[in-house]
């Protein structure tokens, strides 16, 4: 048995060697030559780790109740993943406007109140937007609850509609009429209304494009605050994430001036690298009563200690762009980390948190997302909120409810209708 896991790049293809099997890592990009680098996927070889204690500041002092924690030990948290991983998120801009740019009465078969809403930011003398994609039930008598979450690959891939507007340019600038519908079973925008709430979206690269050109943020709503700064200083202290974090609260702005939305019940969303978004999205706004973690795995929910799937070493070398530079600076270092993941969860604290996991999504390590939330339980507990713990058992299939859930479904790393049964099911809980 291999007891060094590694990577191998092949032409465009990324090989990972576990002792005789071998396993495809179909997400990393091919285009740097050669990268060697150590990825573990078994279990057996996760040595033992400390966790930083997310109850003691960096002081020295125990924190024992709700008010030191929202006092002391949440500000220094947030500060500290601001300053080594994620970011500052963008300043608040001088200006922000709504546009309505259509509206449709009888949308998906009658059922839904659509629009689409132009979101513009201006600050010196600078613009920049992005459109908002919303359905509202049409039978609501009442505000109703709001899914808010960013797409992928344009507002027109999520819905079944052909005259939804194209919207996330490509890298090269491109919108791409073929890719209409794709996405439509990652948002489930029907079964969603029918039972009652919103759902609203944007393309996360209409806030900043997912790409690692370190001039990208200039296309980036960090332009309207940044235009003079170097690539080199402006990665120093910003970063997608933030930013993706950021549209996410713009979006949640705009629902709060929509009358038939009840934005105490707002329940952030992400799959992936949309997941690591919405938890900081979730940890920087209080206002999302339900974080939602699909598969956020490797600097999202999962623990970096844990040295399970992806590492610190692979993700800031295909997406440096994801987190401020100095963030390199633990890889191999993880144990140097001043947090780790569980802090982030229980940045959530007290509000709802849904983690959620797929079997055979190893890149992601589901384990590890699970620990996250067992351990950000303490942090609830100083609510007195009862949480899972690391000893509940979650074999596959299974549905750990609560303030802080965890489910984890078979197959591979997605967004579908099993997921989704989960957060409808949490969410209908939290609305009543
Ligand atoms: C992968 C990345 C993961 C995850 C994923 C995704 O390539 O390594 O951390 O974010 O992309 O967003 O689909």
């Amino acid at each position: 048995m291999l007891k060094k896991l590694s990577v191998v790049m092949l032409g465009l293809t990324a090989v990972v060697f576990c002792g005789c099997r071998t396993e495809r890592l179909t997400s990393a990009p091919g285009r740097i030559k050669n990268p060697v680098m150590h990825k573990n996927t078994d279990e057996s070889l996760v040595k033992p780790y400390i966790l930083p204690d997310v109850l003691l500041s960096r002081t020295g002092k125990k924190i024992e109740n709700a008010f030191d924690w929202v006092h002391i030990r949440r500000p220094e948290l947030l500060e500290l993943y601001k300053k080594e991983m994620y970011g500052y998120l963008p300043l608040r801009p001088d200006r922000t406007e709504y546009e309505i740019i259509s509206v449709k009465d009888d949308a998906l078969n009658n059922t839904a109140v659509r629009k689409e809403i132009k979101l513009t930011f201006s600050m010196n003398g600078k613009k920049h937007s992005f459109v908002m994609l919303l359905y509202i039930p049409k039978n609501a008598v009442a505000p109703v609850p709001v899914f808010v979450g960013l797409n992928f690959k344009g507002n027109h891939t999520v819905t079944p509609e052909k005259d939804v507007l194209m919207t996330g340019r490509n890298v090269d600038g491109k919108l791409i009429e073929k890719r209409r519908s794709r996405h439509i079973k990652r948002f489930y925008i029907e079964e969603t209304v029918k039972r009652g709430f919103a759902t609203a979206t944007v393309c996360y690269h209409d806030v900043y494009p997912d790409n690692k050109d370190e001039n990208s943020w200039r296309k980036s709503v960090y332009n309207l605050f940044y235009a003079d700064e170097s690539n080199e200083k402006f990665h120093t202290h910003a970063s997608a994430i933030s930013a993706w974090a950021w549209g996410m609260s713009r979006m949640l702005d705009c629902l709060e001036g929509e009358k038939m939305i009840d934005c105490s019940n707002a329940f952030v969303h992400g799959l992936s690298r949309l997941g690591k978004a919405a938890l900081w999205a979730g940890a920087n706004d209080t206002r999302f009563k339900l974080v939602i973690s699909n598969e956020s795995g490797c600097c999202g929910a999962a623990l970096a200690r844990r040295d399970f799937g992806e590492t610190l070493e692979i993700i800031t070398h295909y997406f440096p762009h994801w987190f401020v530079s100095s963030f390199k600076k633990y890889v191999h270092r993880e144990n140097e980390l001043p947090f780790d993941q569980h802090c982030l969860a229980a940045l959530i604290a007290p509000r709802y948190l849904a983690i959620g996991s797929a079997e055979e999504d190893l890149h992601a390590d589901p384990k590890g997302e699970f620990l996250s939330g067992a351990h950000a339980g303490r942090v609830y507990k100083l609510f007195g909120v009862e949480t899972y713990n690391e000893n509940t058992p979650h074999p596959v299939g299974s549905h750990i409810t609560g303030a802080v859930s965890y489910h984890i479904r078979s197959g591979v790393h997605d967004q579908n209708l099993a997921d989704w049964e989960h957060y409808w099911k949490i969410a209908d809980k939290i609305r009543k």
